[in-house]
Formats: structure tokens, C-alpha cells, sequence
């Protein structure tokens, strides 16, 4: 194939609108007669609301209107709804308690949604909401992942006893107390993964639009699921019928997963347009943002692994406590269940494991899938472990993983915790980046390091992860309330253009190069000729959105199955027209031949002929080219890779530098190297962030102390080295392109490479293992409490 095929390192398509300002971002749209929402939070974390005087605020200039819950009460929304169903070790449902779209009778976590304010402008609206008399009385709020189960804690949900969601099990108990009784040695580690704020460039937004004369609803929405946010939105929380409701995810700038959930604003919006008879715009601020988007991560964990005398892992057992936040965000309860516990294999063939997760109501944000959404977690607390392991075994930590990799030969791999792994190669892998990463050349920067005064670690992280989500027959099986399958709809031009409209979305993953680079390769056209469309209820016909690096593996996918039925008609249309069999037409490089002759019709002639029919018999073919597939994957696939950090600590001030980063990822086939290289750097900087700097905090009341970037660090460009990225391939032996995902390995596999080069940096001082994030202060302190073994 040409130039701008699948292997490609084709410069991305949509960069040229993206950084000359022409994107069309959701608060760059602006409806006639639209006014401005502003949404009165709650600042207190839990209280209840005995009454809002609404008068002054409604009477104040420019505005519209006022809404409040006993407005939501009146009209009768839903809640909004939570998409993956989980059921409790004794079968029995979770706890789902109602997540109203403005709140009622009570708040339950610093930002929660208490009034609606409209008006004429952004700061009419905003000044009238300083208006509202809202008499609050204060209830007891639970801040912490840990206080949420302790005896006698305050409720944030009446009727969730306890605060648990729900207390889940996966894995083979007897099999794992049966391994732990003859163990050579037991190694436990308690391990926190640290919450996270995520921050996408472009803050959430939403305009809700309606046209009273055909009864249509319209809502633009920063989202990476706009036909999944229709189904949830009409069908659980406004009631209303999908052809009646259109929504519409422009340019977005940037998810990381926060832009998957369907929020109270978008159906508060939708609702209120249809109220006012005119659309309404709601755009977040950014303080805002960090108390209404959904959080990630907040897992308390405890994790032992059983081994031999040769260091071979018998068995595995973790107990994980996660943290929901006040309400159920869409995905929230598969995030530390399907997303998580069933990854706990890791890149090892320890033959039993068993996890268990309870998961709790606090007073905070809701917390949901972010940046890897799961198995940052799993890897986080595997390679932590094996390297304390190493530690307390006296085995190399290297030897020790090679030693418990599955083998390259033993694919398609069953793991005791549900995945069957179809492919991979984690020797290779291991080689590959220790290679690249100068592994072997490290004693001797250390001593270069030293001999300034530094100290310098090095670590590793070997992982796995599971993305395409999701195959429906695992889905379903595994409680999802929807098969995750994807829609491609391709459409051939008359002159052999091409659009293709994918249910996928692209919010900076350059979906519109690497899938007009697909088409290229299948229908031998430049992929100039391609034109990617995505995020329109009305134009694609079923989309499940963006999420778990599914849009290749899936997504692309449907894009191959519908290109192989154009190519399929193109070869009835050509035999008609070069008069020979249909099994005689060959299609290759764009052309269309009769095998054996010197007989061909180009690509763009045939689609002519589609279009233009001369002599064409009707009567057996159906004019056009235009053609839809769905796909639903037959497994996940599976990722995996080694990252290799290099750290450099400066004792005076505990801060650590990240010196060299250096990952091999096996992504499958890989469709555009640039591309990939640049979603895994982006996901490495993400994970050096939440290993060093980031955290999200609460103080004891339950307010958020980390509510701006002057308090949340964030990673900036002086913070990371040149991130080195390599590829070794594994094909996926079940889709057809032999594609992995890649857009989150970078943050699956980071983190615990470099708290493993943080802790080996401080060998001699003794530390056994560091909770993220690695802050100069927690580092100084462990420098300064534990005296230098010599
Ligand atoms: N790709 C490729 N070859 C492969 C794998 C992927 O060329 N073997 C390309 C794909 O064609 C696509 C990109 O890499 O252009 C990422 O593809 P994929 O791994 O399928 O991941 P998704 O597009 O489904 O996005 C996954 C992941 C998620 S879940 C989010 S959310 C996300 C992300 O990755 N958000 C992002 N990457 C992001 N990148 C940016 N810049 N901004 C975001 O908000």
C-alpha cells in the first residue's frame, strides 16, 4: 500500500484545525436566543437543605429562571443512572441509591448541585445565584476512604447500612488459604492509590437546545459518548424518546476517561431548555471542575503473595476498599471490580488468587474510570509487591519476574481471576526495555550520581491490561448492562471519496488520521480521500463511545468489516462491467482485476458506476456504496509492556527527578507509529504525575483541600524527561486488524516503575515502600527518620 497507510507515521489530519484555533468546541457554539447557566453548589459536605428561598435570586437582573430539586421533584426526572450492575458475595444487588439531577432534601459532598440560575449572561446568572437563601443544617460528613467503614460512622446515604455499595469476591479462597499454609514464605504490603483530580484542558460544557415546533431536544456535551449519554439521559433521567433527542460531542480537549460519564448538567440543561423555550448554556469554571468531575482512583489495599522457596508465586490475596464518592458516577461500580480485580494476574502465572473489594459511600466527588481506570490500580499494587518481594526473598527483581512471566508459548492464557489472554510476550518485552533503558550501565551513573551528592534509583514495572472493552457475551456475563460492540458506517462518494462515520470519539487520540488510514489501506485511496466523522447522534447510527482504548480494537475493527462489504459489492459491480465471475474479481492495491487477464476497473470507477448505473442490473444490486457494520470484539485484548524509570533524588530537599523514562509496549499491529508513540508519552507523563505530585485531599469535614492548581500539582514539561518509547508486537488474535489499544498503557504501566525507582534510590535508608505520591516532603521525612545503613 501507498504512503499513508496502516504503519504509517502520517502527521495527524485534525492538528491543523486543533492548533490554528479552528476547533469547534462545545462552549464555541452559541444557539440564537440562548441564555447562561449557573449552578448553585453545595459548600457544605453534607447537610440538609430545609430551605431555598429562590425570590431575590429570580427577581435579580436578566434572570430567566430558577430551578430547583422540588422542580426535579415536580417534573418527575429520573436519577441518573449507574451503567454496571454489581451484585455482593452473597448474590444480593448493590446498594444504588437515587443521584438526583438537582439535589433533594439533601447535599452530599462539596459541590453537589443545589439550584439552577438562568439568565440573560454567565454573570447575571452567577450574581443572582449569590441571591439564593439556602438554610442549611449541617449533618456529620465522612471525608476518608477508611472512616466510611468504621463502626458507628455517620451515613451518607440513609438506607446504604454500613456506607458499602456493595462487598465483592473474585477468584478461588480455599485454593488460596490452601497455597498460603505451605508456603515457603508470605510477603504482605499495605498500599494506598491516591485520588486523582483530572484536569482535561477544556473544562465540561453543555448547551441544551429545543425546537417546539418538532418537539426535539438538542444537547452539545463535552462527551466520549454522545449515543450512550442519549440512551442514558432519554431513557432513565428525562424520559423521553431517542428520536426526539440529539446529542452532539463536538471537538473535545481532552477526557482521560472524566468525559465518559453522563452528568446532572447535561440532563439539567436538556430539561431546562424545554422549560424556557430557549437553549441554555452551562460551561464549567475551573474551580468547578475540580469538584464536579469525577474523580479517579482512592483504593486502600492490602495485597500478600505466597511463594516458594525458588521465589515461584503460589498464590495471591488482596483486600481493596474503594472509594465511590457521595453518589454513583455511570461506570463507577466496574472500576474496582472488572476493571481491576480481574487484572490482578498481572503478567504472572500465579496459580491462585482471590481479591476482595468493598466499595463505599463518602462524602466527596463521585469517583469513576480515570487514566487507565483500573488497572493503574492492579499493576500499582502488583509492582509494588514483587518488588518488596524481591526485597524480602534476596532474588534480583528481574530474575524474580522472569522467573513468574507467563510464557510466550502458553497463549491464549487462562487466569485464575475470569481473563483468558490471547497473546504476548513479556520476556521479549523485559529484554527489549532493559535494553533500551541501559539497564546494565546503571551502577555506574549511580556512582556518578553519588559521587554529586545525589541519589539515584532505578525501576521497573512489567504489566498487562485488558482494553477493547467490551465483548457483549463477557460484558453481560460480567454484569455490564449493555454489550459494548461498535457501528461503522462507511460511505463511498460517487468519485470514490470516502466518509466514515465511527460511534467512537475522538478527543485527542487522532482518530481522524489513523482511521482514514485504515480505509486507505483497504480500499487503496490516499487517506486525503477519507473523511472521519464521530460524535452525532443524528448522522452515525449507534456509537458506544470512547473508553478502555476501545476505538481501534473495536471501533476500527467495524471500520474493516464495513470496507470488506464495500470491497465485496465493488466486486459484483465490477464483474457486471468487465463481463466476468464474480469469484474471478480481485481487489488489490485500489484496483479491481479479472484474475489471469489484463482487465481492471479502478476504485473510483466503480464507485461511479455505483452511483451512475449504466446497463446496471437493478434487479440484483442495489445502487450506492454505502455500507454499515457492527462489531462486537471476542475478547479484550491485551496490552502489555515494561517501563524502566530512572530517578535522581536530592537528599537537601527530598524532591526526585525523573531522569530517564524508557517503555516497550506490545500494542499489537500498530496503525501509526507517531500516534502511538505520542499516546504513550502522554499517559507516561500522566503516571509520573500521580507517582509524585498529584493528589486529591480532604480534610476531616469533608472539604476539598486541593481545589485549584495552586494546591493540586500537576505535571508540567520541566517535570519529565524525554520520554524513550519502543514497540514490540505481539499480534491480537482475534480482530482483524491484530490491533491492541495503547491510549492508556502509558498510565497503567508507569507508576510503579517510578516508585520503584524512588524506594530503590533510598536503599540506604531502609524503606520498604512509599505511598504515591512521592512529595519532597514524604521523601525528605524518610531520609531524615531512617539513618543511612552502611
Ligand atoms: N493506535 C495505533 N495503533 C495501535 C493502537 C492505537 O495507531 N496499535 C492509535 C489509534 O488508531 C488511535 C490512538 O492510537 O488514533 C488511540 O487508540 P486506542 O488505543 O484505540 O484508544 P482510544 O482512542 O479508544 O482512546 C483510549 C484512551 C482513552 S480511554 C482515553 S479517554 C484517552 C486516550 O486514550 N483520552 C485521551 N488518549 C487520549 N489522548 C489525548 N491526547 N487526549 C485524551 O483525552
Amino acid at each position: 500500500m501507498g504512503h499513508d497507510g496502516i504503519g504509517a507515521s502520517m502527521r495527524r489530519k485534525e492538528d491543523h484545525r486543533f492548533i490554528s484555533g479552528h476547533g469547534n468546541y462545545t462552549d464555541d457554539i452559541n444557539r440564537p436566543g440562548q441564555a447562561y447557566a449557573y449552578i448553585k453548589r453545595s459548600d457544605r459536605p453534607h447537610a440538609r437543605i430545609r430551605g431555598i428561598d429562590t425570590a431575590a435570586a429570580a427577581a435579580a437582573p436578566g434572570v430567566v429562571a430558577v430551578f430547583t430539586g422540588k422542580d426535579v421533584e415536580a417534573d418527575q426526572l429520573g436519577g441518573l443512572p449507574c451503567g454496571w450492575q454489581i451484585h455482593n458475595k452473597d448474590g444480593s444487588p448493590m446498594a444504588e441509591p437515587p443521584h438526583p439531577v438537582l439535589a433533594i432534601g439533601k447535599v452530599r459532598y462539596v459541590g453537589d448541585a443545589v439550584a439552577l440560575v438562568i439568565a440573560e449572561s454567565r454573570q447575571q446568572a452567577k450574581d443572582a445565584a449569590e441571591l439564593l437563601v439556602i438554610d442549611y443544617e449541617d449533618l456529620p460528613a465522612i471525608a476518608s476512604t477508611l472512616d466510611a467503614i468504621k463502626p458507628g460512622a455517620a451515613l451518607v446515604h440513609d438506607d446504604v447500612a454500613g456506607n458499602v455499595c456493595y462487598d465483592w469476591h473474585i477468584g478461588d479462597a480455599a485454593a488460596v488459604d490452601a497455597a498460603f499454609a505451605k508456603a515457603h514464605k508470605i510477603v504482605a504490603l499495605d498500599l494506598v492509590n491516591n485520588r486523582l483530580i483530572p484536569n482535561p484542558m477544556e473544562p465540561r460544557a453543555a448547551i441544551g437546545d429545543y425546537d417546539a415546533s418538532s418537539g426535539e431536544y438538542t444537547l452539545f456535551t463535552t462527551s466520549q459518548n454522545p449515543h450512550v449519554i442519549r440512551l442514558l439521559m432519554g431513557a432513565f433521567v428525562l424520559h423521553l424518546p431517542e428520536h426526539l433527542l440529539r446529542v452532539v460531542a463536538p471537538d473535545v480537549g481532552g477526557g482521560f476517561g472524566t468525559k465518559i460519564f453522563h452528568y446532572a448538567e447535561e440532563a439539567a440543561v436538556t430539561w431546562a431548555a424545554g422549560k424556557i423555550r430557549r437553549p441554555v448554556k452551562w460551561t464549567s469554571e475551573r474551580g468547578e471542575s475540580f469538584m464536579t468531575d469525577a474523580h479517579g482512583r482512592d483504593h486502600v489495599s492490602k495485597a500478600e503473595m505466597a511463594v516458594d522457596a525458588e521465589g515461584h508465586f503460589l498464590a495471591l490475596r488482596v483486600s481493596t476498599l474503594a472509594n465511590m464518592g457521595a453518589y454513583l458516577s455511570t461506570f463507577a461500580t466496574s472500576v474496582p471490580t472488572y476493571l481491576y480485580a480481574t487484572l490482578l494476574a498481572g503478567v504472572y502465572k500465579t496459580p491462585a488468587i482471590y481479591a476482595e473489594v468493598k466499595s463505599v459511600f463518602t462524602n466527596t466527588v463521585p469517583v469513576d474510570a480515570y487514566r487507565g481506570a483500573g488497572r493503574p490500580e492492579a499493576t500499582f499494587l502488583l509492582e509494588r509487591l514483587v518488588d518488596v518481594v524481591a526485597r524480602e526473598t534476596g532474588i534480583d527483581r528481574i530474575e524474580l519476574r522472569r522467573r513468574n512471566f507467563i510464557p510466550a508459548d502458553a497463549f491464549p492464557y487462562q487466569t485464575p481471576v475470569a481473563l483468558q489472554y490471547d497473546s504476548g510476550d513479556y520476556q521479549t518485552t523485559l529484554a527489549s526495555a532493559l535494553k533500551a533503558a541501559d539497564w546494565d550501565g546503571f551502577d555506574a551513573r549511580r556512582r556518578a550520581a553519588a559521587a554529586k551528592g545525589k541519589l539515584r534509583g532505578i525501576g521497573v514495572s512489567t504489566y498487562v491490561e485488558a482494553c477493547g472493552i467490551a465483548p457483549s457475551a463477557v460484558a453481560g456475563a460480567l454484569g455490564a448492562r449493555a454489550g459494548l460492540y461498535e457501528v461503522a458506517n462507511v460511505r463511498v462518494h460517487p468519485t470514490g471519496s470516502v466518509t466514515v462515520f465511527t460511534g467512537t470519539h475522538s478527543h485527542g487520540q487522532g482518530h481522524e488520521t489513523t482511521f482514514a488510514q485504515i480505509v486507505a489501506e483497504q480500499l487503496g485511496i490516499p487517506a486525503s480521500q477519507v473523511e472521519v466523522v464521530h460524535g452525532d447522534t443524528a448522522k452515525i447510527p449507534f456509537g458506544m463511545g470512547t473508553y478502555g482504548s476501545r476505538s481501534l480494537p473495536v471501533g476500527g475493527s467495524a471500520i474493516v468489516k464495513a470496507t470488506d462489504k464495500i470491497i465485496a459489492k465493488g466486486k459484483k459491480i465490477a464483474a457486471h462491467l468487465m463481463e466476468a465471475s464474480v469469484d474471478d474479481i480481485e481487489f488489490k492495491d485500489g484496483k479491481f482485476s479479472v484474475a489471469g487477464t489484463d482487465k481492471s476497473k479502478a476504485f473510483a470507477e466503480i464507485s461511479l458506476t455505483a452511483y451512475v448505473p449504466h446497463n446496471y442490473p437493478i434487479e440484483e444490486l442495489e445502487p450506492g456504496l454505502d455500507e454499515t457494520a457492527f462489531y462486537d470484539p471476542k475478547n479484550f485484548t491485551f496490552p502489555g509492556g515494561c517501563h524502566v524509570c530512572e530517578v535522581e533524588i536530592d537528599p537537601e530537599t527530598g524532591t526526585t527527578t525523573v531522569v530517564r523514562f524508557t517503555a516497550v509496549d506490545d500494542v499489537g499491529r500498530v496503525i501509526n507509529p507517531m500516534i502511538v508513540e505520542g499516546q504513550v508519552q502522554g499517559g507516561v507523563a500522566q503516571g509520573i504525575g500521580q507517582a509524585l505530585m498529584e493528589c486529591a485531599l480532604y480534610d476531616e469535614s469533608g472539604q476539598l483541600q486541593t481545589g485549584s492548581f495552586m494546591d493540586y500539582t500537576m505535571p508540567r514539561a520541566d517535570n519529565l524527561p524525554n520520554i524513550s518509547v519502543g514497540t514490540e508486537v505481539t499480534l491480537c488474535t482475534h480482530n482483524p486488524l491484530g490491533v491492541k489499544g495503547c491510549g492508556e498503557v502509558g498510565a497503567i504501566g508507569s507508576p510503579p516503575s517510578v516508585i520503584n525507582a524512588v524506594v530503590d534510590a533510598l536503599r540506604d535508608y531502609d524503606v520498604r515502600h512509599l505511598n504515591m505520591p512521592a512529595t519532597p516532603a514524604k521523601v525528605w521525612q524518610l531520609i531524615h527518620a531512617n539513618a543511612p545503613r552502611m
